[in-house]
C-alpha cells in the first residue's frame, strides 16, 4: 500500500517541495483526508494554528505542531513561514510515512 501527500508518494529522502514560501509569508493549508484512516499530520520547524475542521471554525484556534485528522475530515491550518529551511511535513504514523505520506515545505 502507498500513501500520498498532495497526490505524490514520497520515496527515499530527496523530493521536490510541495510548497516554496518566502520567509515571513503566511501559509494556509486546506487539507482533506480522503481515506478511511486517522492521520496525525506533523510539521517540522514551525507551530501552526488549527483554524477549522470540516468548515467549522475551531473554538480556540489552538497552536500545535501535529493535527490529528479523522477519516474524511477536512482541516485548515495556518502559520507564518519564518524559519528558513526544508521542513518535513508528514503523517506521524511511521508506517504511513515510510510508505510515502511525507512531503517537504521549503522556506527561503
Ligand atoms: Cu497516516
Amino acid at each position: 500500500m502507498g500513501w500520498t501527500v498532495n497526490g505524490v508518494t514520497a520515496t527515499g529522502h530527496v523530493h521536490d517541495p510541495i510548497i516554496t514560501a518566502a520567509r515571513g509569508e503566511t501559509l494556509l493549508l486546506d487539507m482533506s483526508n480522503d481515506t478511511a484512516w486517522w492521520h496525525p499530520i506533523h510539521l517540522h520547524g514551525h507551530s501552526f494554528r488549527v483554524l477549522s475542521r470540516n468548515g467549522r471554525p475551531t473554538r480556540y484556534r489552538e497552536w500545535q505542531d501535529t493535527v490529528l485528522m479523522a477519516p474524511q475530515e477536512r482541516v485548515e491550518i495556518a502559520f507564518v513561514a519564518d524559519n528558513p529551511g526544508d521542513w518535513m511535513f508528514h503523517c506521524h504514523i511511521l508506517e504511513h510515512q515510510a510508505a510515502g505520506m511525507m512531503a517537504t515545505i521549503r522556506v527561503n
